[in-house]
This record gives structure tokens, sequence and C-alpha cells, in this order.
């Protein structure tokens, strides 16, 4: 029997267990990645590892979330970073060089590698034919250090594209056809092939949109075949040098195929506040728009903008409408500039904004109140946008002009620019300009180069050994679709205080209930009640971390989202599901309760959760490989690595 793409790749890379959907595997990693985020919490782990340098091929530090620097605890971090980067051997990308992701395509993903990175849409790498994965700070520290990345071995999907994307059609359509069809949770336990004669129309930045937002369908990861338009790329980028050619087998079996005929498809649009509440873009035309967003990692390519400043040239857009333009990264931005494209943006009213996420995650250019934002990103989910009664709506960066342009939502099939939008096509040859890519000292000047650590960073939480029987205050319970958004909000005002997770602590679940954080120190002990894919969305590991600093003990949920459950085992937090999900009812705030059975459960799957009034006993189940008992019962992976090494 053949092999798909990516069993090729985990079989190359392959360190512990067997290609057995379900089982657990531990791969090598070539290559990891971290943003300013989540990267100081991930270094500060890192450090505590205790290893000279990194052991990877290639590691990447990146400044591109919080880039304003509204405060000395921002431009701190970022100094920490840049120099434990250039002590322990990172390479390190400085604030307005670009998203992580858009730099990383452009400069360092290569076909056939693995990289990990402390950032969900990682998987934009997939474009390119590296098998990426997002992770939780925890786990790239340790990846960094030279150990295994751990995921259950994923069911193979394939989407099979046939026809060619109509003008003013493009890939995020096709991503947001994807959630249309499967879900928010369609992709979950997958990893997502693209495949069939269709791929070959398809550019790499297009790719990279797909294999990003194959995130939002909770996939595993997502990657498309490394052939002759992954060579153009790559000699474009004067890295040619790193290309093979991967393609899965004839023969290769796949769990599930999803059909997509690319010349069939409309401009779409995701509705408030869910990436798969997808409708035409034509069905929602009455609707006024607010604001328009361009940018972020899923659709900030250098084709992308040239698209955009083609559609905006001569025109302007709409009085009532506020325009942002952030390109993906620096190479972006000169070659809009220095090929006149730029002008043409702004002369068309549009703002210019950093290369860096920006609004993406709430950093400046929130909504008006229940303002209609129209953004090319991949997340809506509700308060994300900084404006708790924000109104955001996913599009393409077509159907984003147009709707600037008209001052309502607008299908980018009524411009008049067909012939123009059908001549934008990537140069033979990129800008290549690497000057704020920094690199790590030599080994030898590494050992007196110091680290620089400002107050904002505080110690981070750690897990305590387990008990076998947990006493616990039921302080949240939550339903179906919960967000690492809800869980750990992020934001102008919040993110400046991601290495200090006592302050972070004061807003965890404030979108949920304000009184949460309170409740729970003074709880002491407690137990979330979640519905299904609880966990849904960032990789942070702050959405773990802070709770466990607030003395949450488990999390019981119909179901949860891949890299959340790894961070909460990471963090020491014991991750349950309802054995009967009908139990989910019978539980109420406040309710005083007993988890028992918890060393025997570990092993054997089942603990129970007794209501001290009512006496009930409710089953829960769990299914925790060997490592993951021991990362338990050590109180986390940090303690549970010490103790290995
Ligand atoms: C996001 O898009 O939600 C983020 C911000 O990039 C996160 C990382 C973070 O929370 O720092 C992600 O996607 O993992
Ligand atoms: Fe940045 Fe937004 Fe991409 Fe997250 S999704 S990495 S915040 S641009």
């Amino acid at each position: 029997m053949g092999l798909t793409l990516a069993q090729k790749i985990i079989k190359n890379h392959l360190l512990s267990g067997n290609m057995q959907v379900g089982e657990e595997i531990g791969l090598k990693i070539d290559q990891t990645l971290t943003q300013d985020a989540t990267g100081t919490m991930a270094y500060l782990e890192f450090e505590t590892i205790g290893v000279d340098r990194v052991k990877t091929e290639r590691s990447v530090a990146y400044i591109d979330h919080n880039t304003l620097q509204t405060g000395f605890e921002n431009a701190d971090d970022h100094r920490y970073i840049q120099s434990v980067a250039k002590k322990y051997g990172i390479y390190f990308s400085r604030p307005g060089n670009g998203i992580c992701h858009q730099v990383h395509l452009e400069r360092f993903s290569a076909p056939g590698k693995t990289l990990i990175g402390s950032d969900s849409h990682t998987p934009t790498g997939g474009g390119i034919g590296c098998l990426s994965f997002g992770a939780g700070g925890m786990d790239v520290a340790v990846a960094m250090g030279g150990g295994a990345y751990y995921i259950t071995m994923p069911k193979m999907y394939k989407v099979n594209l046939t026809g060619k994307l109509k003008p003013f059609v493009t890939a995020k359509d096709v991503s947001l056809e994807l959630l249309r069809l499967i879900s928010v949770k369609g992709g979950v336990g997958a990893i997502i092939e693209w495949g069939g004669e269709g791929i070959k129309t398809l550019s790499v930045p297009e790719r990279a949109t797909i294999t990003n937002m194959g995130t939002e369908v909770g996939a595993t990861t997502s990657i498309f075949p490394s052939d002759e338009v992954t060579y153009e790329f790559l000699k474009a980028e004067g890295r040619e040098g790193d290309y093979i050619p991967l393609a899965s087998d004839d023969d290769a079996v796949y769990d599930k195929i999803i059909d997509i005929n690319l010349s069939e498809l409309k401009p779409l649009i995701a509705c408030p506040h869910s990436p798969d509440n997808v409708v035409t873009v034509e069905s929602l035309s009455s609707v006024k728009v607010d604001q328009v967003c361009i940018g972020s990692c899923t659709n900030s390519s250098l084709y992308d903008m040239l698209k955009v400043a083609v559609l905006l040239k001569g025109k302007t857009i709409d009085p009532s409408v506020s325009l942002s333009v952030s390109p993906g990264s620096k190479q972006v931005l000169r070659m809009l500039s220095e090929s006149g494209a730029l002008s043409d943006i702004l002369a068309s009213g549009a703002r210019l904004l950093e290369c860096a996420c920006g609004p993406c995650i709430g950093m400046g250019f929130s909504p008006n109140s229940a303002g209609v934002s129209l953004r090319t990103f991949n997340r809506n989910f509700e308060g994300r946008s900084g404006t708790k009664d924000g109104k955001v709506y996913l599009v393409s960066p077509e159907t984003a002009v147009a709707s600037a342009l008209t001052g309502y939502i607008t299908s980018p099939e009524v411009l008049d620019n067909i012939e123009a939008i059908k001549a934008v096509k990537l140069p033979k040859k990129f800008l290549i300009d690497d000057s704020a890519i920094l690199p790590p000292s030599p080994p030898e000047q590494a050992k007196n180069d110091v680290v620089l650590r400002g107050p904002n960073i505080k110690p981070f939480p750690e897990g305590a050994p387990l008990q076998d029987q947990i006493n616990v205050n039921l302080t949240l319970k939550v339903g179906d679709n919960i967000t690492t958004d809800h869980i750990m909000p992020a934001g102008a005002k919040i993110l400046p205080y991601r290495s200090n997770i006592p302050y972070l602590s004061k807003f965890c679940f404030a979108v949920c209930d304000e009184t949460f954080a309170e409740r729970a120190i003074k709880a002491g002990s407690s137990i979330i009640i979640g519905g299904i894919n609880y966990g849904q969305g960032s990789s942070r590991e702050h959405a773990a971390l802070v709770p466990l600093y607030l003395g949450v003990r488990a999390v019981v949920a119909k179901s949860f989202a891949r890299i959340h459950i790894a961070n909460l085992i990471n963090a020491g937090i014991i991750p349950l599901t309802f054995d009967n999900p009908e139990d989910y009812d019978t539980l109420n705030m406040d309710d005083k309760l007993v988890l028992t059975n918890v060393f025997d459960g570990l092993k054997s799957g089942a603990m129970y959760l007794v209501n001290t009034v009512t006496g009930a006993k409710i089953k829960l189940n769990c299914a925790f490989t060997e490592r993951q008992q021991q990362i338990l019962k050590a109180g986390g992976l940090l303690k549970y690595t010490k103790t290995i090494n």
C-alpha cells in the first residue's frame, strides 16, 4: 500500500511509535518558530531545560504580534527574546520585518522538512510542502532542546481540486468553501492533503492561504505536494537549493476524499462569530460596512497585495469606510513600494499599517460599537477584534476591496478590472533583504552573551504532583466551541502581559464571565465544565497556564481541540471527557465535587466525578499515553522533562 505525502514525511522523521491512526508518535523536528506573544514563555521554558544551544536545523524567533510597544513591557520582552535568541543559536526577526508565517514561508520553510511553531497558523508552511504544526510553547521549547514532538497519528483526508478559479474568486474562497462543507470541527484528528489537477493553477502563496486556514477546520495540519510551482517560488526566493519534489503515491489510501471544483466557486464570506458560518458574498449585499482590514498571515502575500493595488488603482474608498492594509513582510512592502503599487493603495484612502498581525489580534483598529468589519483574516471569534459587539466577517482581499469601494458588502465580480486582475503574476525574482533577520552568536561567543530580563517577566506557574482524589469547586460551566480567545483574551490592553501570568489571570474567561478569576482564586482548587471542541483556535499555552495559576485542576468537556488538550496536559491540568454527554446537564455552577480514581484512571481511562451534595457519580473518560500519564503525575511537561534528563 502506498503512502500519502504526509505519511512519507512522518516516516522520515519518526522517532517513536507506530504510524497507526490514533497512536502517539514522536517526530524529529527540523525547524521551529516562535512569535513574541507566545515566545517569551517558550524561551523561559527553554531556559529551564538547560541546554547550551538549540538542537534544530533552524529556529527563528519572530516579533510580529505585539509590536506597538505601548509601554516598557513589550519593549523589555522583545529585548529578552532578542538576547535569548542570540545566545542560544536562534535567528531573530526584528519587529517590522513581518508576520512569522509569511516571512518563514518566504525565507525558511522547505519541502519535506518538519516545522513546529508556537502559533496555530504554523501550517502555512504546508503551502510549500513542509509538514508544519502549531504547538504550545513548551512543546516548541522541548523541540529546540532536541526532544521529539508528540502527536496522535492522524487520519488522512484528501481534498481533490479540479477546474480553475474564475477571476475574483480566490484561494480564500477555497478555504471558506472547505469550512462551509466540513465546519470548524471537520478536520479534527486529520491531516488534509490538497491534490488533483486544480492545484497546478495555484501559486505557493495561494496554497499557503489554504493551509493557513486548515487550522480553522481543526486539522492537525494541511499540506500541498512540492512540484514545479514550488520550485518556481523557491527559485524566486533564491532558495532553489531547498527544493525537493514530493507527492503522495498513486495507491495512497485516504480516510476521506472531498471534491471541490474550483471553476464552480463563488466569492464567499464567513459571518460573525465563526469561520464556518459561510454564505455567498452576493447574499449579503445590503449589509453596510464600517471598516475593512486587508492583511494577516492568511492574505498578506505580494500576490494578494498586488491584486489589491490593481483594484484600488485610480479609485477612492467610500467615505464611510475605514480601510487598513498591512503587508505581510518587509519583502512584500518593499516590492509594493518599488513597483509603485503602494502608491495606488495609498491614493485610494487606505491606511497603511505595519507588517505585523495588528488588527487580527486586536492590536489596534478595533471596529466602532456594533460596527461591521470585513477582514481578510482567518478568525472572527467574538470579541477578538477588541470591540465586544463588533461584527467581523471574513473575506478575500478582492471582496474586501469591492466592499471598501462601495461601502456595502459587495462581490468583486461587479468590478470592471477583470483584465488587470488576470494580468497580476508573481515576479520571477523576489527582492531579498534579510537585514532584519539577525543571526545568533557563534557558539564560542555565545557563552559570554547575557540574557536581558525586564521586570514584566514573572515566573510561570508550575503544576503540583497529582493526588489520587482531588476536591474541586465547579467555578465555570461553558457551552460548545469555546475558543482560546474566550479563555485567555488577547488585544492591545492584555497582550503586553503575556509574560506576566499573575496580571493576565485577571482577564481569564472575562468574555464569558468577568467574575471567574476572582471566584477561582477564592475556591482554591477548581474544575471547568465545557461542551464540544473546547479550546479551539490559538495555540496560546496561556489558556492553560493561566487557569493553572488560578487553581484549575481539571477540565471536563464533551470534546477538546488538539493543541489545547496538549497544552492542558503539558501544564499538568487533567483533560477529561464525559462518558455520557448528558451528564453535562446535571452539573451546576458552585457544585462541590470530588475527582476520584485519578491514579488508576490515568491508566484504565475512567475517572469519576462525585457530587458531594447529591451523591451522583459521573463517569469520565480519558485516553492518556504512558508518556502523558507520567507528565500529569509529575505536574507538567517541564517537571517531567527534568525527571528524564
Ligand atoms: C492567533 O491568531 O490567535 C494567535 C494570536 O496568533 C495565536 C497565538 C497567540 O495567542 O499568541 C495562535 O494562533 O496560536
Ligand atoms: Fe498573527 Fe492573526 Fe496570523 Fe495569528 S492569525 S499569526 S494574530 S496574523
